[in-house]
C-alpha cells in the first residue's frame, strides 16, 4: 500500500503526459478577440471548489463529481478564478495540496449561440496549474498538460447535445509534478513509521518559487462563424523605408476560403492590403516597432484585418496587432532594426499576495508603471510563459522580452530522457504557437539553469534548440546557465549566452570586493569560448526592506546596492566589448516553499512583493535612465528629470 495517493496521482499525470507528448500539435491558438463574426464571454469571477482530500486522491474519479452538481457530492467553498488557491483559506493543508482540486460553475450560454448551427462555442482556459480536464455538462470536452499556456475546446455539438442551459463546467486540476513534466519534481514517500503516518508524502522540486496551482488565467467562451480563422503567422522586416509584412492565414471549416488582409496605421488609414492566405504585404513609409526608449515613437503597431469568406457567404474577421521589426545576433551584438539593442531590466514572477499566479490586472498595470519608472527596456519571463495580457502590454509600450518555457529546475538525468525532451518539445511548440506574432518577444529560452555539464545536456539542447529554430526562424535562441563555461554542453548550440551568478551571495558570501575580479574572469571565459554575445541574466542579493547596515552586510539594504554597484561597474566595461544586457534577480520579492534560506519567500527584489521600492530600485533607475540616455533616443517627456 506503499505506493497509493499522490503516487498513483502522480502515475496518472504521468501516463497523461504521455498521451500529450504523442499528439502533434493541431491548430492555432489565437488570442479570443471580439469581431463583427465573434463574441467573447468571460465566464471568470467565483467558481465551486474543492479538493479531493482521499487518500488516493481519486474519490473524484470514482464518484464521478463531474456527473452532476459538485454540491451534491461533498462540501464545496467559493473559489476566485483566476487565482492560485493556495493562499485563499485559513487552511493549511489546502495551502500545501498536492493532486486533484474540482471547479465547476454554472454559465448561461445565450441561446442564439445554441440555435444558431453557424455558430462554432470554444471553451477556452488562459492557463491552469498543471494537468487539467475539462467536462462540460458531465461531457469530457478536453485534457491538457502544461500549467503556463492556454488550452480550449469546441463545445458546440457537447452544449446542442446535451441542452442543459446554464450549462455545468466542470474543470479538475492536478499539481503533481514528476521527473517528465515542466518544471520536473517527484513525489517521495516517507516510508519510516516512526516519524511519519502511513501514505505520508512530500512533492520535491528544483526550483526556486512556490507551486501555486489553480486556473491562474480567465476562463472564456466565445464563439467563431464554423467556417474561421484558425491561425495567423506574420513575419516582418523591412528594406530602407519600406516594411514588408509576410503572412500566412489558416481557416478551418472552408475549402475554398476567399480571403482578405487589410494593413492599417494608427489613423487607421488603410497602408496594404492582399488577397489570398500567403502574401507581402508593402509598406511605404514604414513606421517601425522600436523599443521603450529607443527610440522618440516607440512601440508602433499596424493593425491587420484578415477577413476569411466561406463558401455560404460566411465571414469571419480577426484583427492582430502588428509590429514591424527585424532582430539579429552578430558576435558582439543583438541588434533590432540594425541598431545595437542593450537589455538594461528586469527577471519578473507571475506572484502576488493572495492571489499567488492568479492574473490580475491592477498587479500588472502597476508593474508596467513600476518598469517604466524605473527605465526598464526589457524583461524575460522567469521561469515559464506569462499571460498573453503581459505580452500585448509590452506590445504597446515597446518593453522587449525573452520569453521564457518552463524548463526550470531540471536537475535530475532522468529528466533528459526521450519522454522528457518530447514534451518539451511540445513546450516550445504551444509557447511559440500562442507568442510568435509579438514584436515585443525578441528571443526564446527553452530552460534556466539546467543541469548543463551532465552528459545527456549537449544532444538535449542541440535537439531542443534547432527544434524551437525551426518553428521561428526569426528569432534567436538560448537557455539561461549557471554552469561553469567549461563544463556547459548546451552553449554551443545557443544564439546567446544567458548567465546567472550570484557572487558574493552564493559564493564567497558577504565578500562584495571580489566581485570585480570574478565577474569579468566569467565574462572573459564564456567569450573567450564561444564568441557569442554575453547576457547577464540574473544577478541579486537578498534584502530584508528596512534591513540596514553599514559597513554593509548580507541581507541589508545597503549590502543588496552594493552588489549592484560592483556588478555594474564591470557591466559597464564590458558593455563596450560583448556584453549586451543586465536583468536583475528580481522585480520583486515573491514566494517560494518553506525552507532553511527563505525567511517568507526569496527577498532578492528590488521591490517588496506589495510594490514598494527598496533602495536598490532607486540605484536602478539612476542607472537604466543614464544608459538610455546615452545609448537610446528619449522622447522630450521620457527624459528622466534627475539627469
Ligand atoms: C537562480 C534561479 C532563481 C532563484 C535565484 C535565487 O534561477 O530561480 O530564485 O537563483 O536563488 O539560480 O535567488
Amino acid at each position: 500500500m506503499g505506493s497509493s495517493g499522490a503516487e498513483r496521482a502522480a502515475k496518472r499525470l504521468f501516463l497523461a503526459a504521455l498521451c500529450g507528448v504523442c499528439q502533434a500539435l493541431q491548430g492555432g491558438i489565437l488570442f479570443p478577440t471580439e469581431s463583427p463574426s465573434r463574441e467573447v464571454k468571460d465566464v471568470s469571477g467565483l467558481w465551486s471548489f474543492r479538493a479531493d482530500l482521499s487518500p488516493e486522491r481519486s474519490r473524484g474519479f470514482e464518484q464521478q463529481w463531474f456527473k452532476g452538481p459538485l454540491a451534491e457530492t461533498g462540501p464545496v467553498i467559493d473559489m476566485p478564478v483566476p487565482s492560485s488557491y493556495n493562499d485563499i483559506t485559513q487552511d493549511g493543508k489546502i495551502q500545501d495540496f498536492i493532486g486533484w482540486v474540482w471547479y465547476e460553475k454554472d454559465v448561461w450560454v445565450p441561446s442564439r449561440w445554441i440555435q444558431d448551427r453557424g455558430t462554432r462555442i470554444v471553451l477556452r482556459v488562459g492557463s491552469a496549474h498543471y494537468y487539467s480536464m475539462l467536462w462540460v455538462n458531465g461531457v469530457k470536452v478536453t485534457e491538457h498538460v502544461g500549467g503556463h499556456l492556454p488550452f480550449e475546446a469546441d463545445i458546440s455539438g457537447v452544449l446542442r447535445q446535451t441542452s442543459v442551459n446554464p450549462c455545468r463546467i466542470t474543470i479538475a486540476v492536478n499539481n503533481t509534478l514528476t521527473l517528465e513534466t515542466l518544471p520536473p519534481g517527484t513525489i517521495q514517500y516517507m516510508n519510516d513509521r516512526t516519524r511519519y503516518p502511513a501514505g505520508y508524502f512530500v512533492q520535491n522540486t528544483n526550483f526556486d518559487f512556490f507551486n501555486y496551482a489553480g486556473i491562474h488565467r480567465s476562463v472564456l467562451l466565445y464563439t467563431t462563424p464554423q467556417a474561421h480563422i484558425d491561425d495567423i503567422t506574420v513575419e516582418t522586416t523591412f528594406s530602407d523605408n519600406i516594411g514588408l509584412v509576410s503572412f500566412n492565414v489558416s481557416v478551418l471549416g472552408s475549402s475554398k476560403p476567399a480571403v482578405k488582409v487589410t494593413l492599417s496605421a494608427h489613423d487607421g488609414r488603410c497602408v496594404a492590403s492582399a488577397d489570398g492566405s500567403r502574401g507581402v504585404l508593402k509598406v511605404t513609409d514604414v513606421n517601425l516597432w522600436w523599443p521603450y526608449l529607443m527610440h522618440e515613437n516607440p512601440a508602433y503597431l499596424y493593425s491587420m484585418e484578415v477577413q476569411a469568406t466561406a463558401e455560404d457567404g460566411q465571414t469571419d474577421v480577426y484583427t492582430l496587432p502588428v509590429g514591424i521589426r527585424t532582430i539579429k545576433v552578430t558576435n558582439k551584438q543583438f541588434l533590432i532594426n540594425n541598431k545595437p539593442f542593450y537589455f538594461h531590466g528586469v527577471n519578473k514572477h507571475e506572484d502576488a499576495d493572495i492571489r499567488g499566479k492568479g492574473f490580475d490586472w491592477p498587479l500588472v498595470v502597476k508593474d508596467l508603471n513600476l518598469m517604466k519608472w524605473m527605465g526598464v527596456n526589457s524583461f524575460r519571463t522567469s521561469h515559464y510563459p506569462y499571460a498573453e495580457e503581459i505580452l500585448q502590454m509590452a506590445d504597446r509600450h515597446g518593453i522587449v522580452i525573452i520569453d521564457e518555457c518552463p524548463g526550470v529546475g531540471i536537475k535530475d538525468i532522468r529528466s533528459f530522457g526521450n519522454v522528457s525532451l518530447a514534451h518539451h518539445l511540445t513546450v516550445m511548440e504551444e509557447l511559440v504557437r500562442r507568442d510568435k506574432n509579438h514584436p515585443s518577444v525578441v528571443m526564446w529560452s527553452v530552460a534556466n539553469e539546467p543541469a548543463s555539464e551532465m552528459p545527456p545536456a549537449g544532444l538535449y539542447f542541440k535537439e531542443l534548440v534547432s527544434h524551437t529554430k525551426s518553428l521561428d526562424s526569426s528569432r534567436p535562441v538560448t537557455y539561461i546557465t549557471a554552469s561553469n563555461y567549461a563544463r556547459d554542453l548546451g552553449a554551443p548550440y545557443v544564439d546567446v549566452i544567458c548567465v546567472n551568478s550570484y557572487l558574493s551571495w552564493y559564493h564567497d558570501p558577504g565578500h562584495t570586493e571580489l566581485i570585480s575580479l570574478q565577474l569579468n574572469t566569467q565574462f572573459d571565459n564564456w567569450y573567450g569560448k564561444y564568441q557569442k554575445p554575453i547576457i547577464q541574466s540574473e544577478y541579486g542579493a537578498d534584502a530584508v526592506p528596512g534591513l540596514h547596515s553599514d559597513p554593509p552586510m548580507m541581507f541589508t539594504e545597503e549590502y543588496q546596492k552594493t552588489v549592484l554597484q560592483n556588478y555594474h561597474n564591470v557591466f559597464d566595461q564590458k558593455r563596450k566589448e560583448f556584453v549586451i544586457g543586465e536583468l536583475i534577480w528580481n522585480f520583486a520579492d515573491f514566494m517560494t516553499s518553506q525552507n532553511i534560506i527563505r525567511v517568507v519567500g526569496n527577498k532578492k527584489g528590488i521591490f517588496t512583493r506589495q510594490r514598494q521600492p527598496k533602495a536598490g530600485a532607486f540605484l536602478l533607475r539612476e542607472r537604466y535612465w543614464r544608459i538610455a540616455n546615452e545609448t537610446g533616443v528619449l522622447p522630450t517627456w521620457a527624459r528622466y528629470p534627475c539627469l
